[in-house]
């Protein structure tokens, strides 16, 4: 049974340790929405809400899932009962349309919730299978080839599986070229963040002879049709993002042939029970999928890092550790990654992390209740 009595919203702030550059802006100081989740028992779990400072991922921000979460949200689900989390997942789809990072937050943290209640990890109330998650690098625009070419062989050498570089019009053909001859065979893929359209067909067509494991998001971010005609003509895997925001999007792309890869990210659907249908879907078609990351704080690496041990990620995941965006974390022990570039999947209940809730304190910038 799961009863909520309070949900509290605080605003941090962290600098990230290097500005992380996508096609659509750039991000120095990550401003990051937590939610603590109290229940009628006591029982308290954080959670985080993944949207940006700004709407150029999706539709959301920070400020707009700040409203979300305080005004429609919470008084949703406090002080009512429900059985399971998927529960609350159905009630807050039935309600409220859109605002998927927002939802997301407070029904990761059900899930959360129900996992340290019952004394099990995350991993475990959802389905998990694997011990320690495969994980890949996500590197942000640089200034030149060289500067990437370096950036991708030192990430190797740290032991990342998969190297992903973000690309955009003008810096992509020779950008990838760079990072190719940096890292010879390894696991290379491409982010365009949706800043191509099929008037770039000739350029796209050029990514072919890189090898890649896959290209990410080229077309428009709320696109799945003209992706199926760009795959069409591309010999590399596309891989879908921003546009696959449900299980029914994903079923399109399945239908239409738009792309052969799927990167979920929980915030992005709506939530864990949305994250783990696209994930059963893509299953029973041969599909692959990764769990991709929103330069979370270490409180949303626990949730990516427990959902990525469900069987189907076969893919490594945008999961990087602690040390790759910040000088020091919000959650001890921070995440690590071995020399093989897999994070353990912990064992303990619930998050599996510890909260430093003094240090959050330092970096709060506002606070408030859910529903007041
Ligand atoms: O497109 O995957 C993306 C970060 C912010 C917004 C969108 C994306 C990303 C990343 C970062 O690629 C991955 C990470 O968290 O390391
Ligand atoms: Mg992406």
């Amino acid at each position: 049974m799961i009863n909520i009595k309070s949900v509290g919203l605080r605003e941090i702030q962290i600098p990230l340790k290097e500005p992380f550059q996508i096609s659509s802006g750039v991000e120095t100081d990550r401003r990051i929405l937590l939610l603590e989740i109290t229940d009628v028992d006591g029982v308290s779990v954080w959670s985080e809400c993944v949207a940006g400072a700004v709407p150029n991922y999706s539709p959301e921000a920070i400020d707009t899932a700040w409203v979300a979460i305080k005004e429609w949200i919470s008084p949703l689900v406090i002080g009512r009962e429900f059985d399971s989390p998927t529960e609350v997942s159905l009630a807050l789809d039935h309600a409220i349309r859109g605002n998927h990072m927002a939802k997301a937050a407070v029904e990761m943290g059900v899930w959360a919730l129900t996992a340290q209640r019952a004394g099990t990890p995350l991993s475990g109330v959802l389905g998990g299978s694997r011990d320690k998650v495969g994980t890949g690098i996500s590197i942000g625009i640089q200034d030149s080839p060289e500067a990437l070419g370096r950036k991708a062989s030192e990430a190797v050498e740290a032991g990342y599986q998969k190297i992903k570089v973000k690309v955009k019009p003008g810096k992509d053909l020779e950008y990838v070229a760079a990072a190719r001859d940096a890292i010879g065979d390894h696991d290379l893929m491409v982010d365009a963040n949706n800043s191509y359209t099929l008037d770039d067909v000739p350029v796209l067509k050029q990514f072919d002879r890189f090898g890649l494991i896959m290209i990410e998001q080229p077309l428009a971010w709320d696109d799945v049709y003209r992706h199926s005609h760009l795959q069409k003509l591309l010999t590399t895997p596309i891989c879908l993002d921003e546009s696959i925001t449900s299980v029914e999007k994903a079923r399109e792309m399945i239908e239409l042939g738009s792309g052969r890869v799927i990167n979920i990210k929980p915030g992005r659907v709506g939530g864990f029970a949305e994250a783990i249908a696209i994930h059963d879907l893509a299953a029973s078609v041969g599909i692959p999928v990764w769990c991709g990351g929103m330069l979370e704080s270490g409180v949303g690496r626990a949730y990516n890092v427990a959902l990525a041990s469900l069987p189907n990620f076969t893919l490594p995941g945008d999961i990087s550790p602690s040390s790759r965006y910040w000088e020091q974390d919000i959650v001890s022990p921070e995440w690590t990654m071995n020399a093989k570039g897999y994070v353990v999947v912990p064992t303990s209940p619930g998050l599996g992390v510890e909260v430093d809730v003094g240090r959050v304190d330092q970096l709060t910038v506002r606070k408030a209740e859910g529903g007041q």
